[in-house]
């Protein structure tokens, strides 16, 4: 995810004056899921009120505390687990990224370009390429998306600065493996689907509220949500974040038509949570839960990174054209 830039006094960055243009929206992207610009159903939930209760925090070091966290699991959607990374590991990649990446001239000139276009209901609003690195816009100012960052994809630039390999720990921390094993039934097994970073400058506006499967496989909501769950996202905070600038969920919303949202919430079955982590916590959470960022009122831009996993048979960006074989 997310925006825009820069400079960094000890990590401490502030927002470039944007410029007034950008030539370079979209409204359409090859691939589905996180990439996909779906219409959402979400826009007129009315949920603007001020904080939220925090999210509870799980460990899963033990095998009472794994069990809780997959229970917590099927039940919410989601779960908070804290310390999984080294804090060190975390604060070295978020160095990098920092200073080597975000500070890149490449990248400056991309986020100041790409800052310009105006805040949309689409998901994405424009894109850049820099030396592989896919940076794009999100709908609401301030949020940007990068990626890829793993080292079997990533870009020349990702790679020449070391961020694949200051990556590889998140990936896939201890305990994601094991959720894995127990959430996604798929005989199929699980793969790591894709990497890239979420970076929210000062004064970022509020993300939309949406489900990372966007209109899921069928674009059919209740289809789609009874389906058994094959996308899954970790977010790592390289910044912590907190009730004024973390991510919001609403628990249990992966079993809740987008209609029945309101209703359910008051009725207390859907919880607004949000997520406050530290550096070395992930936030791990089916691709059905609705979420959103929050904005970030603060002078300091936040970067979470995240990996998304998937069912391995779920595959996007065939381009249907190029089928060979149809029936
Ligand atoms: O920025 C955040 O806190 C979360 C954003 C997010 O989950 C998304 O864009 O899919």
């Amino acid at each position: 995810m997310l925006i825009g830039t820069l400079l960094l006094l000890s990590h401490q960055q502030t927002a470039l004056a944007e410029p007034t243009e950008c030539h370079n929206s979209f409204t359409t992207s090859p691939e589905g899921g996180q990439d996909q610009v779906f219409s959402t159903p979400f826009v007129s939930l009315g949920l603007e009120a001020p904080p939220q209760p925090l999210m509870p925090k799980h460990g899963w070091r033990t095998e009472q505390e794994l069990e809780a966290v997959i229970h917590a699991l099927a039940e919410d959607g989601a779960v908070l687990l804290e310390g999984v990374v080294d804090p060190s590991v975390a604060l070295s990649l978020r160095t990098h990224f920092y200073d080597d990446l975000i500070r890149h001239p490449n990248m400056e000139e991309a986020i100041r370009e790409l800052g310009a276009a105006n805040n949309s209901e689409a998901f994405y609003v424009a894109e850049r390429r820099v030396g592989g690195l896919r940076v794009r816009r999100n709908g609401a100012r301030g949020r940007f998306d990068l990626k890829p960052f793993d080292r079997r994809d990533a870009g020349v630039l990702v790679q020449s600065l070391g961020l694949d390999s200051l990556f590889e720990p998140f990936l896939l921390p201890p305990p994601l493996r094991t959720l894995l094993a127990s959430v996604v039934q798929a005989p199929t097994g699980w793969r790591v689907k894709n990497a890239g970073a979420l970076t929210t400058f000062p004064h970022a506006h509020t993300g939309q509220w949406h489900r990372d499967i966007g209109d899921g496989l069928f674009g059919n909501e209740s289809l789609d949500l009874s389906l058994p769950d094959y996308y899954f996202a970790a977010l790592c905070p390289l910044d912590e974040t907190t009730v004024e600038q973390g991510s919001e969920l609403l628990l249990g919303s992966h079993t809740v038509l987008a209609g029945g949202l309101g209703e359910a919430i008051s009725a207390g079955r859907v919880r607004r949570v949000i997520a406050a982590a530290k550096p070395g916590d992930v936030l791990f959470f089916s691709g059905k839960v609705v979420h959103r960022g929050m904005p970030n009122p603060t002078e300091s831009t936040r970067s979470l990174v995240y990996t998304v996993y998937t069912a391995k048979w779920f595959e996007q960006g065939r381009d249907a054209s190029r089928e060979m074989y149809t029936g």
